[in-house]
């Protein structure tokens, strides 16, 4: 008789093959000289709140099958957690992530789309999204730069410069890799993991799908190197360097107007301009 593979978080993957996935496409994290919060952090277990234990570098990461696509795929988010957001307007707790979304061909996980998030939910949104070949990622992990204080996350060193002016990658060193914690799903942590849930940081609202319908067909669509928001905007690569001066003007320059002066994302406007009021609360609370 055969048993069955252990399921802790009971999502139709096995455990063993969620832990060989995040161990194979751990991305490599590149911190900027100058952090001043140096690596992000373990947090203890068993609390209902918060509370770094070690600031070692761990990462914490969810395994899920994504449903919306035809054959076999799973998302996988990564999550480095901060003590603390020490850029301007920082904050106690600091909740980033990546995602990479995963297609098995006869047998073997291909990673076909990076994701990574900058100031989500804000009206500085930079969130980026990539296809795996362009980043050279399909069989293992991409390369995170993260922005000092912030902990902004971007799939490459020039979108780091374009998020309001207060995102720096200078001199970036790679961070060991350090132990990956999986926390399991929504309605289904591991133990020990209800900190993850505490209403003292979003955390909570990171654990679903970053990969929209819409940011995989544009990203379908493209046939060069482009890296797309979260929002369906694309930020051409020269372009985002070519305008790294003038988005460092702060609030003035949300994603509507840098979006216009690139001729690019004109379609988003309303969806921008419905979140921002949400967004601008947000980020002038500090919550991000
Ligand atoms: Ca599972
Ligand atoms: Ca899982």
């Amino acid at each position: 008789m055969l048993l069955a593979a252990a399921d802790s978080d009971r999502d139709g993957v096995a455990d063993a093959v969620e832990q060989a996935i995040l161990e194979q496409f751990r991305p490599q994290l590149l911190i900027s000289a100058g952090e001043c919060d140096g690596l992000p952090a373990e947090f203890r277990s068993g609390l209902k709140e918060p509370e770094v234990a070690a600031r070692n570098g761990t990462l914490y990461a969810r395994v899920s099958p994504f449903t919306a696509r035809p054959g076999e795929w799973i998302e996988v988010h990564y999550y480095h957690l901060w003590g603390r957001d020490c850029g301007k307007r920082g904050h106690d707790l600091d909740a980033e992530q990546a995602a990479v979304l995963l297609e098995r061909v006869h047998g073997e996980w291909l990673a076909r789309y990076w994701w990574a998030a900058a100031h989500e939910e804000t009206l500085c949104e930079r969130s980026n999204a990539a296809r795996a070949s362009w980043l050279n990622a399909e069989k293992q992990g991409a390369r995170l730069w993260i922005s000092r204080g912030k902990h902004a996350s971007f799939l490459s060193r020039q979108l780091c410069s374009w998020g309001c002016g207060g995102d720096s990658c200078e001199n970036t060193l790679p961070a060991a890799p350090a132990k990956i914690v999986n926390l399991g799903e929504k309605g289904a942590l591991a133990e020990g993991m209800e900190w993850v849930e505490a209403g003292s940081w979003p955390l909570r609202d990171k654990l679903g799908s970053a990969f929209t319908e819409e940011i995989l067909a544009r990203l379908d669509r493209e046939e060069g190197s482009r890296i797309v928001g979260r929002d369906g905007a694309m930020y051409p690569i020269q372009a985002i360097a070519l305008a790294g001066g003038e988005a460092a003007d702060g609030l003035g320059t949300g994603k509507q107007h840098t979006g216009q002066a690139l001729g690019t994302a004109t379609e988003k406007t309303g969806s921008a301009l419905r979140k921002a009021g949400r967004s601008v609360r947000g980020f002038l609370s500090g919550k991000k």
